[in-house]
């Protein structure tokens, strides 16, 4: 009898000792596989701090690099126009584990948004009148300019026709208030009344947002924006103008003498002093578009904003 209890017991103390081997193997591989799940996570996290590090500093690289250009400019050539070399775009340039592409574009090319109102925040009329043919031209609701006057002014009246203040806004949902000063992004015109995704998409790249009072260079002015000057240029005058100036820019202001009033005659320049480097940056899995407006002044050409991925 107790040879067959010392028996059982034998049997159970082995099978305690099977279940215990078990669960110790199942600790340990889970404990490994965690481990290694972590390790493959921080390698996988290490790579991408250092991936975005090096794009970042390619991005940089290439704002110096324009920078540089400009600065030559400036000494090379008193007219700024797109026949330049800071003009011409970098398609595709092959990096270590990527590639990067870049352009620079003159600014004053665009209608300055924070012209519509003057250092006062009032109206100001002459460029109000541009941005509503600009608007025109490209098939746009006209009303948003006055619209965006409001939003600019530091008055709370709304315009009339078109207008719209805190009593518009605040009644939206969710609700919010008008800035009521210079905006620093154009994509702000999308919390703008009448604007739409859509409508801001075709407008975007004939506008801007320098710092209130910048001329027009109408050398790099695009037919559309060249069309906002005066009801007297049509489609076909600003075409014209554009095939005039050529690769080497107007040298001085008389074709526009005839075509534009002269509170307008004063707001146009051959040379600029804001430019926007767009630098496109792809290493490994990291992919990012820098911004950089660039302010060009006296010679010296420094970075007054930096954004990512959106203008
Ligand atoms: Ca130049
Ligand atoms: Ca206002």
């Amino acid at each position: 009898m107790d040879k067959r209890r010392a028996m059982v017991g034998k049997t159970m103390q082995e099978g305690v000792a099977l279940l215990t081997a078990l669960l110790l193997v199942a600790l340990v591989t889970i404990l490994t596989v965690n481990l290694q799940w972590d390790t493959s996570l921080d390698i996988r996290r290490s790579e991408n701090l250092f991936e975005s590090d090096q794009a970042l500093l390619y991005a940089l690289g290439a704002e110096a690099w324009a920078s540089e250009i400009l600065r030559t400019d400036a000494r090379d050539s008193v007219t700024d126009h797109t026949g330049e070399d800071w003009a011409t775009a970098v398609t595709t340039l092959p990096i270590e584990g990527g590639a990067i592409r870049g352009y620079v574009e003159d600014m004053q090319g665009r209608f300055n948004l924070n012209n519509l109102v003057n250092g006062s925040g009032q109206i100001d009329e002459v460029a109000l009148k541009q941005f509503e043919r600009l608007l025109t031209a490209l098939e746009l609701n006209p009303a948003v300019a006055r619209i965006t006057v409001d939003w600019l002014d530091h008055d709370l009246e709304p315009g009339f026709p078109n207008g719209a203040e805190d009593s518009f806004y605040t009644a939206r949902v969710p609700p919010y208030r008008t800035a009521n000063l210079v905006i620093t992004s154009t994509s702000e015109l999308l919390s703008v009344g009448e604007m739409d995704a859509a409508s801001f998409r075709i407008l975007a790249p004939y506008v801007a947002a320098l710092p209130n009072g910048t001329a027009l260079n109408i050398n790099t002015a695009s037919a559309s924006v060249l069309r906002s000057l005066s009801d007297q240029i049509s489609d076909t005058v600003a075409e014209n103008l554009v095939g005039e100036r050529g690769d080497q820019g107007f040298t001085d202001l008389t074709p526009f003498a005839d075509l534009v009033e002269p509170e307008v005659m004063q707001s146009l320049e051959l040379s600029s002093s804001f430019f926007r480097v767009t630098a496109d940056v792809s290493i490994g899995s990291t992919r990012f578009t820098m911004y950089s407006l660039l302010e060009r002044d006296d010679g010296q050409s420094m970075p007054v904003m930096r954004t990512f991925n959106s203008e």
